[in-house]
């Protein structure tokens, strides 16, 4: 690494941890991990960390404009959902104000819940408003109190939802972490990393995020808003460290590792997960693509190794060195009853990851 501070410079995961801030909160966001995972053993369970949503990357320290992402948390926050079902523990580590497990269902949609919830019809509609108060909480004293119902289409979906969200709470099997910048995801992703390493085989880590692939060191920004009238702005950004490397290899060698690989060109998919699995030895690696990524993805994985001595003549032929495992659903889902390909994929990894626990 270079030691001026104007220059890019190539990161590893310990030079970057060594000379980017830790953010204040991580202490005693860890603290909340850390209990969280001294009760979840106690219970027995097992422990899955979702990421989820994307990173941004502030180009100024008192920062104005950030480099963003598209995702919304859709797959991270509905997988955290099989999850639970399936009686895993969950580590929600999500972009602040994206999607989150349960409340997805009413938030960031074209049906927001507002649009389910009725004002009793049995009064007459000119009473259930405070005409001199529109938008007042407090209802006029002398006016009835007015019941508010879901509507009857409605009704069954949100009681569905309602329940498993309240019977997540009434077990504290889900604990919610989030971030906004990259620099936030990779201390917390260490952070927690090393905590669920008490877990061994039992924790997984599922990676959703979309994690930027570059940033702008602490000691390049700028510390004002970049000003404008001095013709075109370029910035050069550094490489952000490869840091499924030292999750599978000092964090949490035991831990069952999902990562996720995200091409626009469908024919990459397979070639750059296969390559990332190759790089860093961990389990499987979920390739989709932008625009298919609701109704397709491949599992890719280490093709099990057959050994040369069951072989009748002693002799193996040459192996696929991977698997792949491609995982579909019909595009056109019925709007009442939709179904989700994320219920699918958890299935699948659940399966593995269960085979992963018992070859201990
Ligand atoms: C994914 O590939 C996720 O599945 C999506 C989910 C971000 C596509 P949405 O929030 O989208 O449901 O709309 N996540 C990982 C993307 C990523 O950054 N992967 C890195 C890469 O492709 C490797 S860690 O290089």
């Amino acid at each position: 690494m270079s030691d001026t501070t104007n220059e890019s410079q190539t990161f590893s995961a310990e030079s970057y941890f060594a000379t980017q801030p830790q953010p204040p909160s991580l202490a005693a966001d860890i603290q909340g991990v850390h209990e969280f995972i001294q009760r979840q053993r106690q219970a027995n369970r097992c422990v899955v960390l979702v990421t989820s949503g994307g990173t941004t990357v502030p180009l100024e320290l008192n920062v104005v404009r950030f480099l963003d992402n598209f995702s919304a948390g859709t797959r991270g926050a509905t997988s955290a959902e099989y999850f639970l079902k399936a009686g895993y523990a969950v580590i929600f580590m999500h972009r602040q104000f994206s999607l989150q497990p349960f409340s997805r269902h009413y938030s960031h949609t074209t049906n927001p819940f507002l649009n389910f919830l009725e004002v009793d019809a049995s009064l007459p509609s000119s009473s259930t408003i405070d005409t001199a108060y529109p938008y007042s909480y407090d209802p006029a004293p002398t006016a009835p109190t007015p019941q508010v119902t879901v509507t009857l289409a409605e009704r069954a979906r949100l009681l569905s939802v309602l329940r498993a969200y309240k019977a997540v709470h009434e077990q504290e099997t889900l604990h919610m972490l989030s971030f906004v910048t990259v620099n936030e995801y990779l201390w917390l992703l260490r952070a927690v990393s090393r905590e669920m390493s008490v877990l061994g085989r039992k924790a997984m880590y599922y990676l959703a995020a979309a994690v930027s692939d570059f940033f702008l060191p602490q000691q390049r920004l700028s510390e004002h808003k970049i000003q404008s009238g001095k013709g075109n702005l370029s910035i050069e950004m550094d490489q952000v460290p490869k840091i499924l490397k030292p999750l599978v290899s000092e964090w949490n060698p035991e831990g069952f590792i999902v990562s996720f690989k995200l091409e626009t060109d469908e024919t990459l998919l397979v070639p750059k997960a296969q390559q990332a699995l190759e790089r860093y030895g961990h389990q499987v690696v979920i390739g989709n693509d932008l625009h298919h990524r609701k109704y397709r993805v491949v599992l890719i994985s280490p093709a099990a190794q057959e050994d040369a001595a069951n072989q009748p003549n002693g002799v193996l032929a040459s192996q696929p060195k991977y698997d792949k495992f491609w995982i579909e659903i019909d595009p056109n889902q019925p709007p009442s009853h939709p179904k989700e390909i994320e219920e699918d994929i958890i299935n699948e990894l659940i399966k593995r990851h269960k085979a992963w626990i018992e070859s201990a």
